[in-house]
């Protein structure tokens, strides 16, 4: 190794092999002697740290320095993935590591993979958010991201027996070179305690909290560079630490317990990302880190404001606060709080600052999904918050009355307090009246909350408040990174890599999709990455896979709403027509793989037994000798954004089949399209616009529009409708016991007859059986089927989250880019 070292080389490689055996023999204390791919992943993670920080302190002084508005992207899940890679990309020095790795004796493809994900969300909000951060940092803007600095990310997915079984993710178990751990940056913040009524000599009434219990906030600092430029942004992470020293005098008296109780109960705060996805559940530790987050984030971004000593009125032409979904709403209170509590304004002045500070995303429209919260609750741990978020609904409310007047029922709809027993806050209704604008993330999905979920609101603001924002992906980390072969080709034909930062570019592959010579090689690297999927699976689950079969595809949460359910029931219909060919008739099939991977929450009864189900389907197809190649089920464990990575590139046809309406917007539908996978979808969120863009030819519709859900849910309900009789043919077969115990599926099969199936399964299923022999016929042009590929890449401009994040800075957030120089 250190032979190797001292033969002469540029100096730059030189200089990067000296800063890795630094890290690796100072930082990590080893030798050459005891070098693994960890410990060279580390040295290569802590040598390129070192430049990521260089980075990010020119940055944040250019950015003191001019003093821009900022925006603070606050989230309480960041779905980041693996760093390193993605780091040496957008420093655009990849090759010149993987040299200087090479003649250490070390592949720099063998360093990347030793690296655990960074999987601090559960799937699609998460995973937008750090797709933002990326894209805020290449812009240039001046952004902040914050969240939670969880111990614990999304539980790893174990498959025993079929079944789901979850596993601590102990993420940080062996350091985490990507985060800078900030000691000096600390806040504390306030739980429970009581509420002082305070008048003062004039008459004028105020209000003090007090009391109760603190913990401080950490600052973990995780550095985003922007690709290929200087900026270099922030997410800061808050870790929760106990107040007050450890308390001897307590463990002295032999009160060990309560003494290390108190420690933990602070620590308990960021131990763990709760893992459920569309399903609300009150739990108080959960309102805990959206207070702790919101509250330390606050102080922290009014600290940098009171530096520049500019009067409150400024404020909001400073700061803009973007809140990823309902769960860090509790700012606006916090903030209203702040200024009338502690800064002394009045409080229509401190109103008039928060709702020109703060906007809002909504992700979701089901009704489960959205944050209510027992007011007997938010009173106990936070209850001047309570007390102002009820003045907060009665100034509201006024309102209504005066624009409304009489309307008691319009009072009742519209109040952020539910009643009930107990009340419930709305988390929703504070967010959409706390905030100047109001977004869905898809051109549907966003006439839905108009129309379906808060038409009240869009009348009592006159339209004025609610708006869309279509969601993007990081084209950095979804093409050029994730496809180095398919990214080289794409930069050879354009004759320039600009495409990787303006997206734009691609609509000029249009040009090629006739090229037989283009096309040949287009499908020649959609093979190779079919191969590196089937590897990675034979290596995991000992299936073996023809990469020569279609590869169909659906990988996210599990969820009803989501479908898997159907496909899983379609692939035994496929199955049960297999079985009745002769062989000579089975031969000309179109031979088909079909893959799934996803989390379902711990406690999702049914989508557990989704899982069960889809195992031992493939149990039963892979192993039967009449079907070999021409159909495979596989059930990929614990998907997280690196298995992502490998699975999105090898797709001939994703499946994207929410009942319509029910899919805010997606966003892996947006990474398989990018990498020339082919759509099989509904007419839901933003597969509706992705289908504008590439036509209609290159994306395979099937199902009822949103517009006919309603109606159909209400005579499935009262049993109007006879089930699907090629379902109802699936079902028998899963009764009869063809793919194990069918006691086992009693309750998942009810959710289509006795349940009233609420998701329209039965409904579609003709069309989407269709739709997938449409696909079948399709595949077997291979001219026909590459155009289409190719044509799917070329359409896919506007899904760069850079046209996202410009719409959100420009419309919303009034921000501008603040381009770092070079050097100072
Ligand atoms: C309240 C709580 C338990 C909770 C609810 C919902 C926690 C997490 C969620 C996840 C939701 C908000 C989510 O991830 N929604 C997804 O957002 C993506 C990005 O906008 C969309 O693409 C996707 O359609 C939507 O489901």
């Amino acid at each position: 190794l250190w032979k190797e070292f001292e033969t002469p080389e540029p100096a730059e490689i030189k200089a990067i092999q000296k800063s890795f055996l630094r890290h690796v023999t100072k930082t990590f204390a080893r030798t050459a002697f005891n070098m693994d791919n960890f410990g060279s992943y580390q040295g290569t993670a802590y040598s390129l740290r070192d430049r990521l920080i260089d980075k990010w302190n020119i940055t944040q002084q250019h950015h003191t320095r001019e003093d821009p508005k900022r925006v603070y992207y606050l989230s309480l899940e960041f779905l980041l993935g693996r760093s390193l890679d993605s780091c040496l990309l957008s420093l655009g020095v990849k090759d010149i590591y993987k040299k200087a790795l090479d003649e250490l004796g070390f592949r720099l493809e063998d360093l990347i993979g030793e690296e655990v994900d960074a999987a601090l969300g559960n799937g699609g909000l998460g995973r937008l958010a750090a797709c933002y951060m990326d894209s805020l940092a290449t812009l240039d803007y001046p952004a902040w991201g914050y969240g939670i600095r969880y111990n614990y990310g999304i539980f790893k997915q174990l498959i025993v027996d079929g079944y789901q079984t979850e596993f601590p993710d102990y993420w940080l178990n062996f350091g985490n070179p990507w985060e800078i751990e900030r000691l000096d940056v600390s806040y504390e913040v306030r739980f429970r305690g009581y509420v002082n009524k305070v008048t003062e000599e004039d008459g004028t009434i105020s209000y003090v909290w007090e009391g109760g219990e603190k913990v401080v906030a950490v600052a973990y600092d995780v550095p985003i560079p922007g690709y290929g430029t200087m900026n270099t942004i922030n997410i800061r992470l808050w870790s929760a630490k106990p107040a007050r020293e450890f308390d001897f005098a307590m463990f002295n008296d032999g009160n060990y317990e309560k003494a290390v109780e108190e420690q933990k109960s602070a620590e308990n705060i960021t131990s763990v990302l709760y893992p459920n996805d569309n399903h609300m559940v009150g739990k108080i530790l959960r309102l805990k880190q959206q207070y702790f987050f919101v509250c330390a984030t606050l102080q922290d971004a009014i600290r940098r404001f009171k530096k520049t000593n500019r009067p409150w009125s400024d404020f909001p032409y400073q700061v803009s606060i973007q809140l990823n979904d309902t769960h860090p709403t509790l700012g606006i209170p916090e903030l209203q709080r702040i200024l009338i509590d502690e800064e002394g304004l009045s409080w229509d002045d401190a109103w008039d600052i928060v709702t020109k500070t703060f906007s809002f995303t909504n992700h979701t429209v089901l009704p489960e999904a959205l944050e209510r919260w027992a007011v007997p609750l938010i009173q106990d741990l936070l209850p001047r918050h309570m007390m102002i978020i009820f003045d907060i609904n009665l100034f509201f409310l006024q309102k209504v009355e005066k624009k409304f007047p009489g309307d008691r029922d319009r009072l009742r709809r519209m109040s952020i307090i539910e009643e009930g027993h107990p009340q419930n806050v709305r988390m929703a209704f504070l967010a959409i009246v706390g905030s100047h604008t109001v977004n869905g993330v898809a051109a549907l999905h966003s006439n839905l909350i108009k129309n379906d979920i808060f038409p009240d609101f869009v009348e009592f603001y006159e339209g004025n408040k609610f708006t869309n924002v279509t969601n993007g992906i990081t084209p950095r980390r979804w093409l050029h990174q994730c496809n180095p072969a398919l990214s080289d080709f794409i930069t050879q034909k354009l004759g320039s890599d600009s495409w990787v930062k303006d997206l734009e570019q691609l609509k000029k592959l249009k040009e090629f999709a006739d090229d037989a010579a283009v096309q040949k090689q287009w499908m020649a690297i959609k093979r190779q990455n079919k191969v590196r999927l089937a590897d990675y699976i034979h290596s995991i689950t000992s299936i073996q896979v023809s990469p020569d079969s279609l590869f169909d595809i659906q990988v996210k949460r599990i969820h009803e709403y989501k479908r898997q359910f159907m496909n899983i029931l379609g692939v035994i219909h496929r199955y049960l027509r297999l079985k009745k060919l002769t062989p000579e008739q089975r031969a000309k099939e179109v031979p088909r793989l079909v893959v799934f991977a996803g989390k379902s929450a711990p406690g999702y009864f049914i989508a557990k037994l989704v899982i069960k189900l889809i195992n031992s389907v493939g149990e039963v197809v892979n192993n039967d000798p009449e079907i070999g190649d021409i159909l495979k089920v596989v059930f990929i464990p614990n998907y997280n954004v690196s298995l992502a990575e490998i699975i999105i590139p090898a797709s001939d046809i994703s499946q994207h089949i929410s009942t319509a309406g029910t899919e805010a917007s997606g966003t892996s539908n947006m990474k398989f399209v990018l990498n020339g996978g082919i759509i099989l979808g509904t007419v839901d969120g933003a597969n509706i616009e992705i289908g504008e863009e590439i036509g209609e030819d290159n994306i395979f519709f099937f199902g009822v529009k949103a517009d006919e859900v309603e109606d159909i849910r209400h005579l499935n309900r009262y049993r109007k409708i006879e089930m699907d009789p090629d379902l109802r043919n699936v079902l028998d077969a899963i009764e009869r016991g063809t793919f194990g115990d069918p006691k086992i599926f009693e309750p998942l099969v009810a959710t289509l007859t006795v349940g009233g199936d609420y998701y329209l399964i039965s409904k579609d299923f003709a069309s989407y059986i269709e739709a997938q022999a449409d696909s079948d016929e399709a595949y077997k042009d291979k001219v026909g089927w590459a155009k289409k590929s190719i044509l799917c890449t070329a359409g896919m401009s506007k899904f760069s989250s850079d046209r996202s994040i410009n719409e959100y800075a420009e419309r919303i957030w009034k921000i501008k880019p603040c381009t770092v120089p070079a050097t100072l």
